[in-house]
C-alpha cells in the first residue's frame, strides 16, 4: 500500500511526456509516495512555476509548502532525505548512483533527444522547435539532427548495452534483487524514445535482458498519484513557510547575501536572492514573490554556478 502523507505534501511540478519527470516518477514510484501533479505547460510561458522558482523554467521543480527544490538531482536527494524507507540506495553505493545521473542526464539523453527529433524531422511542431533553440542558446533543428542520427543510433547502443551488460548475470535490478536510483536513472530515456518515438525503440528492445527488466521498472509504477492545479500550488506556498536551512561554514562569508544561481548547459535563466542554505550538494535561495510570498528555492550544486 503507498504510504499516506496528507496529499498534497509533495507537489510534483511536471508534464506527462517529459522524461527527467518520468525519471523522479519511478523514485516515487519506488518509495511507494502519494504526491500530486501539478501541470506545467512544454514551452514557455510558464508563469506559475517561475513565480515558485524565481526564473528556473525547466521540468521537474518539486514544491513542499514553501521550499521549492529544482532538478531532478536535488529532488531525488531530498526525497531520499525526508523518505528514507525505501531506500533509492538498496546496496549503499549512495556516491555511484548519484554520479551515475551525469552519465544519463547527459550522454544518454543528448543522444535520445537527436534519436526521437531526427527521427520526427519535419513532424516536431514549429512553436517547439522554437522554444527549444531558446532554451539551448543553439541551434535546435530536427533536420539536422537527422543527419546525426546514425551516428546517434550506435552511441545510444553503446550506451544501452552497457545495462544489458549489468543484467547479464540475471539480477532484477541494475544493481542487484531490489531496484534503486540507477534503474530510475537507465529506464528514463528509454522511456523517452519509446513514448516519443516508438520505432527507435528497435535499437534496444532486442538486447539480452532488457525488455524483462524495462518490464520491472515499469511495474514499479509512480506511488500514488493526484492532480492539484496550478492555482492551489501557488496558495500553498504563499500559505506556508519555508524549513530552517544552515549555511556551511566554507560559504558563511555569503550567508544572507545576494546571490544569483543558474544552470550551466541550457535553461540558464539566473534565480537571485539571499543565500540561507548551502552544502556539499545543494545551495538554498530565500526569495519573495507577489504571487507566493517568501519562498526557499533549492539547487544541485552540481551542474549550477553560484555568484555573488
Ligand atoms: N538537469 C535537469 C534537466 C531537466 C530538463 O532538461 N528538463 C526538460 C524536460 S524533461 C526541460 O525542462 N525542457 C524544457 C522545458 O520543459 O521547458 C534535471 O535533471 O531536472
Amino acid at each position: 500500500m503507498p504510504r499516506r502523507i496528507s496529499v498534497p505534501d509533495i507537489l510534483f511540478h511536471q508534464y506527462d511526456s517529459s522524461p527527467f519527470s518520468e525519471k523522479v516518477r519511478v523514485c516515487l514510484g519506488i518509495k511507494a509516495l502519494a504526491w500530486a501533479a501539478v501541470n506545467q505547460p512544454v514551452i514557455m510561458p510558464k508563469p506559475d512555476l517561475v513565480a515558485l522558482t524565481g526564473g528556473y523554467r525547466r521540468i521537474p521543480v518539486m514544491q513542499i509548502g514553501a521550499d521549492i527544490y529544482c532538478d531532478s538531482q536535488l529532488i531525488v536527494r531530498e526525497l531520499e532525505r525526508r523518505f528514507p524507507e525505501p531506500t533509492l540506495f538498496p546496496q549503499g553505493d549512495h556516491g555511484l548512483a548519484y554520479a551515475n545521473a551525469m552519465w544519463t542526464d547527459r550522454a544518454v539523453f543528448q543522444a535520445a533527444v537527436a534519436i526521437i527529433f531526427g527521427g520526427l524531422g519535419e513532424k516536431v511542431p514549429a512553436a517547439f522547435v522554437k522554444d527549444r533553440i531558446a532554451l539551448s542558446g543553439r541551434s535546435f533543428d530536427p533536420a539536422a539532427m537527422q543527419a546525426a542520427v546514425p551516428h546517434m543510433e550506435a552511441q545510444i547502443r553503446a550506451h544501452i548495452a552497457l545495462l544489458s551488460d549489468q543484467l547479464a548475470d540475471g539480477r532484477r535490478f541494475l544493481s542487484g534483487d531490489s531496484a534503486g536510483l540507477v534503474d530510475a536513472n537507465g529506464y528514463y530515456n528509454l522511456w523517452f524514445i519509446r513514448s516519443a518515438f516508438p520505432p527507435a525503440a528497435s535499437l534496444f528492445e532486442s538486447m539480452p535482458h532488457l525488455p524483462e527488466w524495462l518490464e520491472r521498472v515499469k511495474a514499479i509504477g509512480h506511488g500514488e498519484r493526484t492532480e492539484v492545479s496550478r492555482e492551489a500550488a501557488l496558495d500553498l506556498a504563499r500559505t506556508s513557510e519555508p524549513i530552517e536551512s544552515t549555511v556551511a561554514s566554507r560559504d558563511a562569508e555569503l550567508e544572507g547575501k545576494q546571490v544569483t544561481t543558474a544552470a550551466d548547459d541550457y535553461g540558464r535563466d539566473a534565480v537571485a536572492g539571499l543565500l540561507v542554505g548551502s552544502s556539499e550538494h545543494h545551495v538554498s535561495i530565500r526569495r519573495n514573490d507577489p504571487r507566493v510570498g517568501e519562498v526557499v528555492v533549492h539547487f544541485p550544486r552540481i551542474g549550477f554556478s553560484v555568484l555573488s
